[in-house]
């Protein structure tokens, strides 16, 4: 009996060191941190910009969000949804950020985007435009 304690405390640790272990590992050194890429089939070139700098941790805000064509014609009428989390910490975004504003010339606001811990933060951009869709993924260090 005693011995199956003993197992079952340790085993409890070292899950415990394990999920710690991996809450405080720094991000990849090679992460790709571009805030301008094709998306994942190459439809669509994405650009991310926070409406204010610095992006920080706690507070909600918003992004703008510029979509064009890979020969940099802007899309118009494109709906976004978006989605994300942090890899590392294996949970999604604390918040459910949504497009609320078409703003013209290929641009797009995202509202209710808060980063609630620091870290590697992935934030994922579902683009439909002209029944077409594709995707892309933003990586963001805080
Ligand atoms: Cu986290």
């Amino acid at each position: 009996m005693k011995k199956l304690i003993y197992v079952l405390v340790a085993v409890v640790a070292l899950a415990a060191a394990f999920v710690g272990w991996r809450m405080m590992a720094p991000p990849p050194d090679d992460l790709d941190l571009a805030r301008s890429k094709q998306t994942q089939a190459g439809m669509f070139t994405v650009a991310i910009a926070p409406e204010s700098e610095p992006v920080r941790q706690g507070p909600l805000h918003s992004w703008i969000v510029t979509v064009t064509t890979p020969d940099g014609a802007p899309v118009e009428d494109a709906t976004i949804s978006v989605d994300g989390g942090m890899p590392q910490h294996g949970h999604g975004l604390p918040t459910a950020p949504a497009m609320t504003a078409a703003l013209g010339e290929g641009r797009y606001r995202i509202e209710g985007v808060r980063f609630n811990m620091g870290g590697w933060w992935e934030l994922k951009l579902a683009i439909a435009a002209d029944g077409r869709s594709d995707d892309v993924t933003f990586n963001l260090v805080l």
